[in-house]
């Protein structure tokens, strides 16, 4: 009954109830006369994106006039979430928003409840470019994400009795109101082919396939500013043209056909399985395809802004703009700027690296051997002919630099070339190709970095010192605070007397002064309280267990891995239940009751991955329904772990687990999202759990484990029969062995965490190490948690000391010492 008018600026909550029923209306995607919760949903983000289009627009408008040096997020990962919170949060439109909605009868949590997670990436890398994103815009910066327009995102999860199943995630099923097509913005992409060299000696890349990047913009606003940036994803399309209508209309409908679903495979799904050629063939075209689309569109707004006239001044190209590779997976950006800049634009060699090595930047985001991404040779001389003699062109004359100017490196030369010739298996080293081509190589927290310049590229040091950097990474504070748990943020902004926290995260260090101040104390449970039982709410609704928001919520979220041991987790909380049926019943009302909450997916060929999930489970079943101990234990797998899932899960944890064998987890950013909600961490000394813990200090941090440089000693002891297992560790394998988790072969699993061979691999991630201080620390979490008042004291300290871990401060760093770009205001 609403009246149907467009206002897309509208203030008043009757306008915007119209602007969304005309949404209803006349932007119909549904049938008539249908105004349920779903459509309510689309039309309200509609009306939510004519106002970002306008301050979209004027956004570009301001960029083209200025002309500043502008960033450009290369990325094949993007974890998004759900856009229409932030967006709602960020224009600070919240309040009119629920207002408009209850003319409807309807609350604007439903409304929002239904919109799907955008999840264009795996886990922290992917999140981590999302958080930038925000704060780019946040911090008013000329910058852009790049990436892909996946059809089907990160799987999702199911649990059954077999354990996990993936199912394809379709965010695009109906539509998503985020994206904008370009339809003006297409650009060739060629595969395969070969190389033709000119009388003059110029070479070009021709034949092959030729397929079209199509651009999709998503727009992201800053909060409370104007500036709202894009994220441009592309799409593959085949041309018309490659439709044979003579083959179809022949009867042969698939072959006819054939390029337009080749081309559809491009961007089908984030990660195709790559155990086959043909599954490594297909990521190395997505890679390749994410690099040239993103480059022909940064050289062709480079011209645009010099009013489309050249000859155009190449030097000046790298004063305009900065791009940055998130991770390896975008390396190809530089064989394809070479290429542009020598075939296409008529540079000479040393001008052309010139301007592609002053551009680059790179992030590295694991030292994990595995993760480092090498592709093979014949692969690449197939698809990418020109690249390849471009990437062979700089091994060469790397090479050329280190025999005639390092002889004390060429002993280590064959480790640090770009080009790996060994017979058997002729591979390129991406992360050294990025080294050897960028101005700037960072890691993601201070220890990564550390170890990135003592371990994996040591060598490079010291030939480029000044190379090398370091860049704590961040989490926005928007979505991991203010939006994801509105009761906390409004006792802080009381406290505090301001909200600008928000956007100066460092402001936080104010409720120190107040950590133990009984008023605050008691606004700060019943947040907490409030958070916890929503929660509980949450995991009954999804798994039908009742918890009971009385206990310590302990919660572990993130990939499963076993660098990451959720291993080491499930066998604490496995003797830990072992305990409590040998106590007797009073003995049990004297321990600390507890929650456990497991959630995350396992890659879907990480086979002991997915033992771990399947254990979880299998505890579970057993704990849970087990009446002598499920008031003070339970243990329940979070199904389907993503964004969404997390901004319900941190607010309402008060321990949570980031305890990844020392030096192996780069950064972790999960670990400033519970640090910034309030709850405490028990940790190694692993990633950004250092600095953590220096900020809010050791006293309020439960730290167990080896050090990042006992780890070396200790898997050699191992090697060596000189580990001792605890006897607790021992009995808590040995309970699973009995068969009291069902009839499950768990011993594949357990013998990962045994002998020197096969699965065993001596216990590489030393889970048997470090059981014993890890059950230690949890007897003195199970202490804390009993004298509530130090606890509460500890929890507002980690918030208060949480104010590094803003991407804000990240991200002003970058554009600092790695970019150099300044802030771009749209007035
Ligand atoms: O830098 C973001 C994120 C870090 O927080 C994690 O510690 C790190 O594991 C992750 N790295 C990757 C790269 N591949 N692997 N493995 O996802 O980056």
């Amino acid at each position: 009954k609403v009246a149907a008018v467009a206002h897309p600026l509208a203030e008043k909550a009757e306008e915007i109830a119209s602007n969304i029923s005309y949404h209803a209306q006349f932007s119909p995607h549904f049938s008539p006369l249908k105004f349920e919760l779903e459509q309510a949903y689309y039309a309200t983000a509609e009306s939510v994106r004519d106002r970002l289009i306008r301050q979209w627009n004027e956004t570009y408008l301001h960029f083209h006039k200025v002309d500043p040096k502008q960033t450009y997020y290369l990325s094949m990962e993007f974890l998004q979430g759900r856009a229409l919170t932030n967006a709602i949060g960020n224009l600070n439109i919240q309040d009119a928003y629920a207002d408009a909605l209850r003319k409807f009868g309807l609350k604007l949590e439903e409304i929002t409840e239904q919109e799907k997670d955008a999840a264009l990436g795996n886990g922290g890398l992917g999140r981590l470019a999302s958080c930038f994103l925000d704060s780019m815009a946040t911090l008013n910066l000329p910058s852009w994400g790049y990436g892909l327009r996946y059809r089907y995102g990160l799987f999702k999860q199911r649990i059954t009795r077999e354990g996990q199943e993936e199912v394809a995630e379709d965010w695009l099923e109906k539509f998503s109101p985020w994206e904008v097509v370009r339809h003006d913005i297409l650009y060739p992409i060629r595969f395969f082919g070969h190389v033709e060299v000119n009388p003059n000696g110029s070479r070009k890349w021709v034949g092959g396939e030729v397929v079209q990047a199509l651009a999709y913009d998503v727009p992201i606003p800053g909060y409370q500013t104007k500036n709202t940036i894009s994220l441009r994803l592309w799409e593959a399309k085949a041309c018309a043209e490659d439709f044979n209508l003579f083959l179809f209309n022949d009867g042969q409908h698939e072959s006819a056909s054939m390029l337009h679903s080749r081309a559809q495979q491009i961007c089908a799904v984030l990660y195709p399985g790559d155990a086959t050629e043909d599954g490594k063939l297909l990521r190395l075209k997505q890679q390749f395809f994410l690099c040239s689309a993103s480059l022909q569109d940064i050289i062709a707004r480079f011209k645009e802004r010099r009013q489309g006239k050249g000859p155009w001044n190449w030097a000046e190209f790298p004063t305009k703009v900065a791009v940055q590779l998130n991770d390896t997976h975008p390396t190809l950006a530089i064989p394809e700027l070479m290429r542009l800049l020598v075939d296409d634009e008529g540079l000479g060699w040393d001008e052309a690296w010139d301007v592609t090595s002053k551009t680059i930047a790179y992030t590295n985001h694991t030292v994990l051997p595995e993760a480092l991404e090498k592709w093979s040779q014949p692969v690449m001389w197939k698809l990418l002919p020109r690249h390849m003699e471009i990437i062979t062109e700089i091994d060469k004359r790397f090479t050329a630099m280190i025999t005639s100017t390092r002889f004390d490196l060429e002993s280590e030369l064959s480790n640090m070339r770009i080009l790996d010739n060994n017979p058997q298996k002729p591979v390129v080293r991406m992360a050294n190709l990025c080294v050897v081509s960028s101005h700037a190589v960072n890691g993601v927290a201070q220890l990564h970095s550390d170890i990135l310049k003592a371990e994996l590229f040591a060598n490079y040091v010291s030939i480029w010192p000044t190379k090398f950097q370091n860049k704590t990474n961040g989490i926005t504070p928007r979505r991991w605070l203010r939006f994801c748990s509105p009761e906390l943020s409004s006792i802080i902004t009381k406290w505090l007397k301001t909200d600008e926290w928000v956007t100066n995260l460092d402001l936080l260090t104010g409720l120190r002064q107040f950590a133990d101040n009984e008023d605050l104390q008691a606004e700060w449970l019943s947040a907490k309280r409030a958070n916890k039982l929503r929660l509980a709410q949450y995991i009954l609704q999804v798994t039908g267990e009742s918890i009971d928001p009385d206990t310590l919520f302990d919660i572990q979220v993130k990939r499963i891995h076993e660098y990451k041991r959720q291993l080491l987790n499930i066998l604490g909380v496995i003797y830990r239940y072992k305990k409590l049926k040998e106590m007797s019943p009073e003995e049990r009302k004297k321990t600390t009751p507890r929650t456990v909450m497991i959630g995350g997916k396992a890659f879907a060929t990480y086979t002991n991955a997915k033992r771990i999930v399947k254990l979880v489970n299998d505890v579970g079943s057993v704990v849970n329904t087990d009446p002598e101990v499920n008031s003070y234990l339970k243990v329940v797998f979070v199904p389907n772990y993503n964004v969404s899932v997390a901004e319900m899960l941190i607010p309402g944890s008060e321990l949570s687990q980031h305890i990844s064998t020392a030096g192996m987890e780069a950064s972790g950013t999960s670990n400033m999202k519970f640090a910034l909600n309030g709850c405490l961490i028990i940790g190694t000394l692993d990633g950004a759990n250092v600095e953590i813990r220096e900020e809010i200090g050791e006293e309020n941090f439960f730290l167990f484990g080896a050090t990042a440089e006992e780890v070396p000693q200790l898997r050699k002891d191992r090697e060596n029969g000189l580990f001792k297992p605890d006897p607790r560790f021992e009995e808590a394998k040995k309970f699973i062995r009995s068969g009291v988790f069902g009839r499950y072969d768990y011993n594949p699993l357990l013998e990962s965490l045994e002998g020197n061979t096969g699965y065993g691999r001596g216990d590489y991630f030393l889970v048997g190490h470090d059981f014993p201080s890890y059950m230690d620390a949890q007897e003195k979490v199970d202490k804390a948690y009993c004298d509530r008042k130090r606890w509460l004291k500890m929890s507002i300290l980690s918030t208060a000391g949480s104010g590094k871990f803003s991407s804000d401060r990240t991200i002003a760093q970058y554009a600092k010492e790695i970019w150099n770009i300044e802030e771009c205001r749209v007035p």
